[in-house]
């Protein structure tokens, strides 16, 4: 016998259809509710791992339950789009050498969002998110089914591995959820746990994000902990370790389209740490505003930068580095300054 297909069924799946068709990789919905790992999420707060990024527990309450960001919105599309993970390692993140993700993402949302008031004829309360509101994004797309939690956090896929970005329209609409994915595909593997250069996985799935070096690169504003700048070996921005390690990784992280945004910009593509590291310190802010327009390395700042500079100059420089090292000693920013005198020291000693 032939299952009946209700109109609502047909809505759902030619969403996701277009959501392929805008260039997202995987697509899911997800009923708005209850956030399966708010408490989880708490019990992070409380322990302090959120250190310096006081925007997570600020917004705590509403993170608890997806229906709260925007109200009036009850189904979730959930997306993810692959940024690379074949590229080959470097001082930049994979995530963060092409066009911001989250300017990408979202107008792609909007797009998405137009074509499914038109279907339904009717204009649609929704909003979306990358990155930008208080949702627990991974665990509306575990919800959505598009992975699990890896024990290194992120959300990993059977098909794709983990190197995709996540995002979120919330609707009005009551759509038909997918199925929740379930299985936990890590298994006995704890490879990521092990790879960690700074020991930040301090159990499965749970990251003390004050030891890691995506935080300390991007979002701590101040000082880098002296034992914690070591480990970070030749990383200016991001980190991608407990990625690169992955099994799933691996076998199915895939290479880039020659016409996707997330390809490296021509001021990254290829340069060595030295290289890339000896350019940022001796960069002027003008030059910074025009090479790093709509990249997601703005979000460190230039100040930021130079400091993750100086420190990877410490760590993999000669003395041929020292004129660049000695340039950030008058930096108007003390931690440029201090991580520049470190970093001298450092070759000095070797
Ligand atoms: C804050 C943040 C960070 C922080 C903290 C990361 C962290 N693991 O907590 C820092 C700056 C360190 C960071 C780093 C990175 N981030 Co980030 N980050 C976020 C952000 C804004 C919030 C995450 C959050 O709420 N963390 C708090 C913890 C408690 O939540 P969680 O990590 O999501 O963990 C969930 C599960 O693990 C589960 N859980 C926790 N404990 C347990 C225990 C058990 C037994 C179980 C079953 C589940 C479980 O519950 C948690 C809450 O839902 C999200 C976007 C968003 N709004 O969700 C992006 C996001 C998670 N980041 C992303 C990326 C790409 C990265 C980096 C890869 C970037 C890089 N290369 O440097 C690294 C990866 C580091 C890592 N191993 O996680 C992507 C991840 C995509 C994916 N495939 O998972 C997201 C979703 C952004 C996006 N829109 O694409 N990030
Ligand atoms: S991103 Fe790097 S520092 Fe952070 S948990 Fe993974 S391996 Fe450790
Ligand atoms: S490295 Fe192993 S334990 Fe870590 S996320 Fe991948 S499969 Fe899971």
């Amino acid at each position: 016998m032939i299952a009946p297909v209700s109109v609502a069924t047909a809505l759902e799946e030619r969403i996701k259809a277009q959501a392929f068709g805008l260039g997202f990789d995987l697509a899911g919905i997800a009923r708005l509710g209850p956030a399966d790992t708010a408490d989880a999420f708490d019990r992070w707060v409380a322990r302090g791992y959120a250190g310096d990024m006081h925007y997570l527990p600020r917004w705590a309450d509403k993170r608890r339950d997806t229906r709260l960001p925007f109200p009036g919105t009850v189904s979730a599309i959930v997306v993810a789009m692959d940024y690379g993970g074949k590229s080959p390692g470097g001082p930049v993140a994979r995530y963060a050498r092409g066009d911001d993700y989250h300017d990408v993402m979202t107008a792609k949302l909007g797009t998405l969002h137009e074509w499914i008031a038109a279907q339904v004829g009717r204009s649609v309360r929704g909003k979306a998110y990358v990155d930008t509101g208080p949702l627990l994004e991974r665990d509306l797309a575990r919800r959505a089914g598009l992975g699990w939690f890896g024990k290194n956090t992120n959300l990993l896929n059977p098909e794709i591995g983990s190197f995709f970005f996540l995002g979120a329209l919330v609707v009005d609409l009551e759509l038909q959820p997918g199925e929740p994915f379930e299985a936990d595909r890590c298994g006995t593997c704890t490879r990521c746990l092990e790879a960690c250069p700074t020991a930040a996985l301090v159990e499965p799935r749970v990251l003390d994000a004050t030891r890691c070096i995506s935080y300390l690169t991007i979002e701590l504003k101040g000082e880098i902990p002296e034992p914690l700048r070591e480990p970070m070996g030749s990383l200016l921005y991001g980190c991608d370790i407990c990625q690169d390690v992955c099994p799933w990784n691996v076998s199915f992280a895939r290479d880039l389209p020659d016409e996707s945004p997330y390809r490296a910009r021509a001021e990254l593509a290829g340069k060595d740490a030295r290289t890339l590291a000896r350019e940022i310190l001796s960069m002027t802010r003008e030059q910074f505003s025009t090479d790093f327009k709509g990249s997601p390395m703005k979000r460190a700042k230039l100040r930021g930068l130079k400091r993750n500079a100086a420190v990877v100059l410490g760590n993999v420089g000669t003395a041929e580095d020292r004129d660049a090292l000695i340039g950030a000693l008058d930096d108007p920013d003390p931690p440029v300054r201090d991580h520049a005198a470190w970093a001298l020291d450092r070759i000095s000693a070797r």
